[in-house]
């Protein structure tokens, strides 16, 4: 691992260093706690391969914005977490690794019983050194409506510790140090697997596990476990939906619709799809003590595209595209695409629109043009002569009605109601022990650091976008 210099310690692990190394870790993990992901992972592969193969241009602008290069190590996960303080520890374990809370989802309007946050890297330079995320759901159980049940649950989760004891005293460490040494950074990995490894040994009698899962699935999966087993990590393509066709050539069987916008020439924001929940023998125990055998279905493999991540007034307007979509009678892909026929497909009108954010280079015409004095002095005017050029930011974030969809697609449960609208970020934060980051704010001061730097670089005493 590399280490990096700071004031007091030369020899401290970067925290990017730790996520990628522990990212690695984890994926291996999975791959042999699930097989089937490795296949996903050689399909993905191929398939990034020939799109890359088929267009130049694609790759060209991948490889100016350095994408090329985190596209094989991207990954995110996913975990669920039974109450408030594995929540706030798990946030400073994120920490450790450079990951933080960003964005809140609530997922009750859906009629699933979490809300949910994502950790990862929050400058570009990190996100560029391991863009590694975790989806992060809270189990609310005041939305059982069984008092006798959401008591027993809530007994059952007070009684787990999911963190080893050592990875607390590495978080502590962390923390008062202010950073880890090569061998502590190591052990901290290896330690906080731990805490996302499967177990079969479930904690509770099956007569429990059946009560719980009655209520909800989901809570079942939460409550009945001695830890929050990862339950999918996913890999990014570059086309979805050669992988949604491929898989059922691998034995892969994958869900029915891929969710989030429609293909285009332009992508936005996020499209997913996943494979069905593995079903997967487990053992309860019950209350004479005796073993049962019985079965638990929890973890799956997902895939991911993803492309421009979109202002708040690009995100409305998906929004109110997805919505009607998702309204329409009929074949729903047919719908989809008939409702974004009016969301601009070119990167030129989605910025010019603000519609998407963009990050800006100098090119070499731009550098020419300084040299002999005959620079443009307005970003547009700059763009037009082709000093500057702009790519579109990634989304690094999630979309709740498309995790909505793939928590339905795994927990195999019939669409069921919703909760009603019981978002609350505010109890989320209280629970977490902190604010979460606004994710349009970060993508905002990441295009104002690369207007910064060009101006910079030109020599002009700054750009704006208008
Ligand atoms: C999380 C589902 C959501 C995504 O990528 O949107 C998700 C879960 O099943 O715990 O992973
Ligand atoms: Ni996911």
């Amino acid at each position: 691992m590399s280490v990096y210099a700071d004031a007091n310690r030369e020899t401290w692990v970067h925290p990017d260093e730790i996520r990628m190394q522990f990212s690695r870790a984890m994926s291996a993990m999975y791959k042999a706690e699930v097989p089937l992901y490795g296949e996903l992972l050689v399909l993905v592969g191929q398939v990034n391969q020939q799109a890359l193969e088929q267009d130049a241009e694609l790759a060209e602008r991948l490889q100016l914005t350095g994408e090329i290069q985190r596209l094989d190590m991207e990954r995110h996960g996913a975990i669920r977490l039974g109450c408030a303080s594995e929540l706030a520890t798990m946030r400073r374990l994120f920490a450790v690794m450079g990951m933080y809370p960003v964005g809140y989802y609530d997922l009750s309007c859906a009629g699933v019983p979490v809300h949910s946050t994502a950790f990862r890297a929050i400058h570009e330079g990190s996100l560029q050194h391991s863009p590694f995320r975790v989806f992060t759901s809270l189990l609310r159980l005041e939305l059982i409506d069984n008092p006798e049940l959401r008591e027993l649950a809530r007994s059952v989760l007070e009684r787990r510790n999911i963190f080893t004891a050592r990875v607390i005293e590495l978080i502590e460490r962390f923390e008062q140090a202010g950073g880890l040494e090569q061998t502590e950074a190591v052990e901290f990995i290896e330690q906080a697997l731990e805490t996302f490894r499967w177990h079969r040994e479930a904690t509770v009698s099956a007569a429990l596990y059946q009560q719980l899962s009655e209520q909800h699935r989901l809570i079942a999966d939460v409550v009945a476990f001695k830890g929050p087993h990862i339950n999918h990590l996913t890999p990014r393509t570059l086309d979805i939906d050669a992988v949604q066709a491929g898989m059922p050539q691998r034995g892969i069987e994958p869900k029915a619709i891929v969710e989030g916008p429609p293909a285009r020439r332009c992508p936005i924001l996020l499209r997913q799809t996943s494979f069905k929940a593995l079903h997967e023998q487990v053992v309860f125990v019950e209350d004479n003590g005796d073993w049962a055998v019985g079965g638990h279905s929890a973890r799956f493999g997902e895939i991911e595209q993803r492309g421009a991540a979109l202002t708040a007034k690009g995100r409305a307007l998906y929004d109110r595209m997805l919505d009607n979509a998702r309204q329409a009678d009929g074949d729903y892909a047919s719908a989809l695409v008939a409702q974004f026929a009016d969301f601009p497909d070119d990167y030129a009108s989605l910025r010019r629109q603000q519609l998407a954010y963009f990050r800006y280079f100098v090119s070499p015409v731009g550098r020419a043009a300084k040299a002999q004095g005959e620079l443009a002095s307005t970003l547009e005017a700059l763009l037009a002569a082709g000093h500057l050029c702009c790519e579109p930011l990634v989304y690094e974030d999630f979309l709740p009605v498309s995790a909505a969809g793939i928590f339905q697609s795994n927990l195999g449960d019939a669409a069921r109601d919703s909760y009603g609208n019981s978002a609350n970020q505010d109890a989320f934060e209280r629970d977490l022990g902190a604010r979460v980051y606004d994710e349009l704010a970060l993508y905002a001061e990441t295009q104002q650091r690369s207007l910064e730097r060009c101006a910079e670089q030109l020599g002009l005493p700054g750009l704006s976008l208008c």
